[in-house]
């Protein structure tokens, strides 16, 4: 496989569960990128061909090959990612979950038919293959992000190139080796339809410069993102965005308060705090909000932090060094600013040494304007910000510079449908009466403002991984011309 015969550096990779070295990898050379490229663009030519439904049986091959290693490709995702074996299981049922989907959509890639102004002429519009899909994911969701993208670009009839998160290479070379298996015993489906490149930050640039990459999906920071939306433009490429979000809940007095609790311990500690959908900020109503904060406070306290390998453990490690530096350093900064912080400290008592734990913090007392309240620290930390009426809840939930989840917890149908309408809630995902996290795989995923505006997964998202094609026909004796237009000759 071409991911393994890299001839760029050497990247170490450690688990985050213990630090132990969980590989040694070669990087992809810009060469390398260069070659994979031609390859995958020889494979659409070939692809393109392929009768969609025989693309989505090579996809449904693939579910298949997820379904018989589910248990060991979450063992991957738990090793690499530190995800614990329930949240891993998830993640790969992910991956089952839009290889189904996108079976189904490989016999329902349809356009329109329009009704033409001028007689004896049809106006219709078709979708095409658009070319080799280039892939870059996070480690926070190392095989499920690849899926999402890599699944409907390939019954789209285009072959994916995957640059995954050099904190996460095994899941990458897994995954693609089950393509590559489920792809046994088809040979109208190129090899080059899947192609891995591990490396950091130049290869990735290597990918996102080339034109013969008319889409890049990008998921993991801002900073990253609007890098990649740049370059992208420059070239007058696509990109399609999912980066960060800063995820509110707003809950209100009418809620089901045990609901709220596990809703809000899931999304804000889930995953240790390192979805791009983490619940980050808990908008209270202040009749409750003393309730909540206890009740919360004792939650977190009580969370099993552990081995994320142990059935017990509920929350693992965070991913590194650099990701507790982070945290320890927003917490020090809100102390600073006059903030309570419930939680937080580092854990080294019943948790394998090498790796990094930490209590999931509840901070109280920031004004939701103040910066550090504004960016997403990708880490359990929870901002209580009350509110005395619905109309200031909702300013407050969007005055942030995200717009990907978000969440409301009432009893009452007024407040879920202000919350849902044009003056509610400004996010990509609007929740009621659910966390923030956890999104089903059937609905378009993404978000607005810095989340970058892509739309992923579900519903018509398949469209990104298409072209267009506006398509006029006339089967009149005369040429009429388009808004009556007389040009005789
Ligand atoms: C991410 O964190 O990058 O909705 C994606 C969720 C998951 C996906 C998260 N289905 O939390």
């Amino acid at each position: 496989m071409e991911a393994q015969e890299g001839t760029g550096e050497t990247l170490e990779k450690y688990s985050p569960i213990d630090g132990a070295l969980t590989g040694t990898f070669k990087e992809a050379s810009a060469g390398q990128v260069k070659e994979t490229i031609s390859r995958a663009s020889a494979a659409f030519v070939a692809l393109r061909k392929v009768p969609a439904p025989r693309r989505g049986e090579f996809v449904r091959r693939i579910g298949e090959a997820l379904r018989t290693h589910k248990e060991a490709l979450a063992g991957i995702v738990t090793l690499e990612a530190g995800k614990i074996h329930q949240e891993a299981l998830g993640e790969v049922q992910e991956m089952i979950d839009i290889c189904e989907f996108a079976v189904g959509l490989s016999r329902q890639l349809h356009g329109l038919t329009i009704a033409s102004e001028r007689p004896q002429h049809r106006l219709m519009e078709q979708w095409h293959p658009i070319g080799p899909v280039g892939v870059i994911s996070a480690f926070n969701f190392p095989v499920a992000v690849w899926s999402w993208n890599a699944m409907l670009a390939l019954v789209c009839g285009n072959p994916v190139i995957w640059k995954p998160s050099e904190k996460a290479p095994l899941c990458a070379l897994a995954c693609h080796a089950l393509a590559m298996e489920a792809r046994k015993g088809m040979d109208d489906i190129p090899e080059d339809v899947s192609s891995v490149l591990l490396g950091g930050r130049s290869t990735g640039e290597a990918l996102v410069d080339d034109p013969r990459v008319p889409l890049i999906s990008a998921t993991g920071s801002i900073p990253m993102g609007r890098t990649v939306a740049q370059r992208v433009a420059a070239r007058l490429g696509r990109s399609l965005l999912e980066l960060g979000g800063n995820n509110g809940v707003i809950v209100m007095p009418s809620a089901d308060l045990d609901m709220v609790l596990r809703g809000a311990v899931f999304a804000a500690a889930g995953t240790t705090g390192q979805r791009c959908t983490s619940l980050r900020r808990f908008i209270v109503h202040k009749d409750i909000q003393e309730t909540c904060v206890k009740r919360l406070s004792k939650a977190f306290a009580n969370l099993p932090v552990g081995d994320p390998r142990d059935p017990e453990i509920l929350v693992g490690p965070l991913i590194d060094e650099g990701a507790l530096a982070n945290m320890q350093t927003t917490l020090e900064a809100a102390r600073a600013s006059g903030a309570t912080v419930i939680g937080g400290d580092p854990i080294t008592e019943k948790v394998p040494s090498g790796g990094v734990y930490v209590r999931p913090a509840i901070v109280t007392g920031l004004s939701p304007d103040h910066e550090l309240v504004q960016k997403e620290t990708f880490a359990p930390i929870l901002y209580v910000l009350p509110f005395h009426n619905l109309e200031e809840a909702i300013t407050i939930h969007n005055g942030v510079p995200q717009g990907l989840s978000s969440a409301i917890f009432t009893d009452r149908l007024i407040e879920s449908e202000r919350f849902l309408s044009s003056e509610g809630s400004d996010c990509g995902i609007a929740n009621v009466n659910i966390g923030t996290s956890g999104a089903e795989i059937g609905g378009a995923f993404g978000g607005e403002k810095e989340t970058g505006g892509g739309r992923e997964s579900g519903s018509d998202a398949w469209k990104n991984y298409m072209r267009r094609q506006t398509v006029t026909i006339n089967y009149s004796p005369e040429l009429p011309l388009a808004q009556g237009i007389k040009f005789e000759i």
